[in-house]
């Protein structure tokens, strides 16, 4: 039977994530695996949300906790059990020798001081979606430490500055549940397969249109949003361009990426510096956008520029197509120069 054959009677599965990482591993000569067994943890753990996520309605995980996190937001059960199963895989896979959590004050030690790497993360992304059955995600992004291996990881190995990621990505739990990802060669895309319990490659180099016609934000801070905003936001529905907010930064962001547009999270009166968070939600979409080809700012530059000085630091965020990110800073009059946002930048 020949190969052409072969493959009507039974099409090829794909290749899987694991597949591809292997692959892209055996590019580099030096390359030890370490990197590929944390990218293959997370995973792991992603697909165990992903279960629970999809049970949710029939589990007792939905609801609150009836208490905070750290930033005083109400935490929700599943956020608290994405944690858990976040921070177990990186434990047991014996690669990550620290985790910063938003669900967590400090660093977490895994105890793998032999570790190279140290994972930032928002377990599970959009919480306020959970209980209402809309896309939600899990953002990571993976640094080699900078503290001896061997010891304890510090501070230090987490506020190392946007553009020192080796690796970063997010996980979309939606219509179909996608892991996307970037090591600095471009960006990949995989969908899970339920059945087979693998996520295969659906999106081999992903690009974002230059321009789009989408802008995302929430628009029901229009009089705390800062007027080159609102010049920009104007100028949008002059046009007719389309609004679309799902209110899951993870979601929001992945269909401006694929289909082009931008999405703003600009400082208003309540958050003068933005309300996401630059080590675990800006930093790694920055880091995915600029290796898709289009461009992350925080109004006062890029925000791969930022240098963090503490682990759950804020920033106004527009991040998206290059033309539309480009017109925002230079169509209008750009960014008053708040102190507050000046700061994030060293
Ligand atoms: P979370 O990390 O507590 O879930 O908050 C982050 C979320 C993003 O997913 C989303 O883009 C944003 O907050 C929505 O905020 P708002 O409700 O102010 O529009
Ligand atoms: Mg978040």
């Amino acid at each position: 039977m020949n190969i052409s054959t072969e493959n009507t009677i039974a099409q090829p599965v794909g290749t899987t994530l694991e597949r591809y990482i292997m692959r892209k591993q055996a590019e580099f000569p030096f390359a030890t695996g370490e990197l590929s067994q944390l990218l293959r943890d997370i995973a792991l753990a992603g697909k165990i949300v992903n279960r629970e996520v999809n049970r949710a309605g029939l589990t007792s995980i939905i609801g609150s906790m009836g208490q905070q996190n750290v930033q005083g937001e109400a935490q929700q059960k599943l956020d608290v059990e994405a944690n858990i199963r976040f921070i177990r895989a990186l434990t047991n896979g014996g690669e990550a020798c620290a985790v910063l959590s938003e669900e967590e004050d400090d660093i977490i030690h895994t105890g793998n001081c032999q570790g190279k790497y140290v994972v930032a993360i928002d377990p599970l992304d959009g919480s306020s979606n959970i209980d209402v059955n809309i896309s939600i995600g899990t953002i990571f992004s993976i640094y080699r430490r900078v503290t001896p291996v061997g010891e304890s990881a510090t501070r230090a190995d987490f506020l190392q500055g946007g553009r020192q990621q080796v690796a970063a990505g997010y996980i979309l739990y939606g219509s179909s549940t996608m892991l996307v990802y970037t090591t600095g060669h471009g960006v990949a895309g995989f969908t899970y397969e339920n059945s087979l319990g693998e996520f295969f490659l659906s999106h081999p180099s992903i690009t974002i249109p230059t321009s789009g016609t989408v802008f995302s934000c929430n628009e029901g801070y229009w009089f705390d949003y800062p007027q080159y905003v609102r010049d920009y936001l104007m100028q949008c529905k002059r046009e007719g361009q389309s609004g679309r907010y799902v209110g899951s930064l993870v979601a929001d962001y992945h269909r401006n990426l694929l289909t082009g547009g931008i999405y703003l999270y600009p400082p208003t009166g309540k958050n003068p510096n933005g309300k996401l968070r630059v080590l675990y939600e800006a930093f790694p979409l920055a880091f995915l956008i600029e290796q898709a080809g289009g461009r992350a700012e925080s109004g006062t530059g890029p925000i791969l520029d930022i240098v963090a000085t503490e682990f759950h630091q804020r920033t106004p965020l527009f991040v998206g197509s290059p033309a539309l990110v480009e017109r925002l800073l230079t169509e209008t009059e750009v960014a008053p120069k708040e102190e507050a946002i000046e700061q994030n930048h060293a």
